[in-house]
Order: C-alpha cells, then sequence, then structure tokens
C-alpha cells in the first residue's frame, strides 16, 4: 500500500517543480539558442553577438526613424555603491525612440562572463524575442538591433547564473516605456517583499522528503537486486 503512495508523491513533485521553476536553467537556454539562432550568431574567443539586426524593420515602422549608441560598461566596481549588489552596468536605464536602431558596446570590466541580454523584442524578427552581447571576460563586444514603434520597457540583464538576482538589472524604454521593472539598482525596489506561503512551502517540504524516500528506497533495492 506504501509504494505506489509513494511514486503518486514523486510524480506530483516532478509536477509540482516544473510548475514552480520560473525559468529553465540557464545551460538548456543557452544551447537551445545555440541550435535555433546559429545563423544569427557571430562569436569568437572574446564573447558573442546574438539575433544581431541591421536592416530588417519591424512591422509597426515605415523607415529607421534615427540611431543611437550605448556604450555600457558591466563590472563589480559599479556594483560597491549599492548594498547587496555584487555585479551592475554602470547605467541601468536607456531611453530610445521609437523605430531606432540601436548599437550596444558592452565592456566588461571583470574577469568573468557577463552578457547584455534584451528580451521583449518581435520574435519575427528575433529568435526568442532577444538580443544579445556577451563578452567572456576584460573585453568589448559591440551588436546592433532596430526596435518596433511601441513605448515599451525592455528587460536587459546578464543571464549568467546569480548574475541578475545580485543587480545586473536594467531597462530599455522605447518611447518613454510603459512603466519600471522591479529590483534595478539605483532605480527601482523590489516588487514586493519575498515572503513565500507557509503551507505551500510545507507542502513541498513534504513532498520532497517523500521523493527522497522514494529515491532512497530504490538505490536500495537496485542494491540488492545487483548482489
Ligand atoms: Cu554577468
Amino acid at each position: 500500500m506504501l509504494w505506489p503512495l509513494l511514486l503518486f508523491l514523486a510524480s506530483v513533485l516532478v509536477f509540482a517543480e516544473r510548475g514552480v521553476a520560473q525559468t529553465p536553467p540557464p545551460d538548456t537556454e543557452m544551447h537551445h539558442h545555440m541550435e535555433h539562432a546559429h545563423d544569427d550568431m557571430r562569436m569568437d574567443m572574446e564573447g558573442m553577438v546574438m539575433n544581431e539586426n541591421l536592416d530588417r524593420l519591424p512591422r509597426d515602422c515605415t523607415t529607421i526613424a534615427g540611431t543611437q549608441e550605448i556604450t555600457v560598461h558591466a563590472g563589480k566596481k559599479y556594483a560597491q555603491q549599492f548594498n547587496g549588489v555584487m555585479f551592475t552596468y554602470d547605467q541601468r536605464e536607456w531611453q530610445v525612440e521609437p523605430c531606432t536602431k540601436v548599437t550596444v558596446t558592452l565592456v566588461n570590466e571583470d574577469n568573468v562572463r557577463h552578457q547584455w541580454m534584451l528580451h521583449g523584442l518581435p520574435r519575427y524578427i528575433y529568435p526568442e524575442g532577444m538580443f544579445h552581447i556577451e563578452v567572456n571576460g576584460p573585453g568589448r563586444k559591440t551588436g546592433t538591433f532596430i526596435v518596433p514603434s511601441a513605448k515599451k520597457t525592455y528587460l536587459v540583464h546578464c543571464d549568467v547564473a546569480q548574475h541578475t538576482e545580485k543587480g545586473m538589472k536594467a531597462q530599455l524604454k522605447v518611447g518613454g516605456g510603459d512603466g519600471d521593472l522591479p529590483s534595478i539598482p539605483g532605480i527601482t525596489g523590489p516588487r514586493q517583499p519575498d515572503i513565500y506561503p507557509a503551507q505551500w512551502g510545507l507542502w513541498l517540504q513534504g513532498l520532497t522528503l517523500a521523493a527522497g524516500l522514494v529515491g532512497a528506497a530504490l538505490v536500495v533495492k537496485g542494491l540488492n537486486l545487483r548482489q
């Protein structure tokens, strides 16, 4: 009677974890992009530019309205002025006019990899709706994209594990944007305090424990079978 119950709990746990996970693991996402956006990627030892767009007009733009150059510095030293921030950019908000061709240079001043990854662009031009510059260590990379006409605030961040949470988060506002994103160092606070429902927490802990028991039991059983 115990076995079916444990197996049921384990399957519920797998389902629950899928529901809880907000984003896929960075590695999985990276491999996914590499496979599907290969034609739109420039890569060398220093880093890469993904989904660059020099001439494809967003559908809501009749012409390229203008050009804008942005130089972003990324590094620990820009984080020192903020509490609880480890990495960030020297600027964390940019204003861009609609239908502008934007050229971004990412200057990495750290000995770790940093990215300038922008989300929410039209997917018919930019796979995954994303434009992305990455610099593997000290150095710089430049890439270009064209923004649509709509008033919108785009998320910019570094997707290296924990870097967003540690402060590498910014926003690019087109046409004044449509609001602010939370938790941008020096610009906005968190959306809400990090309070999690206690009952859900206990429920998940119970499931985790049950799944652990099932796993342990299966391992023991497997060992016994081999002998
Ligand atoms: Cu980073």
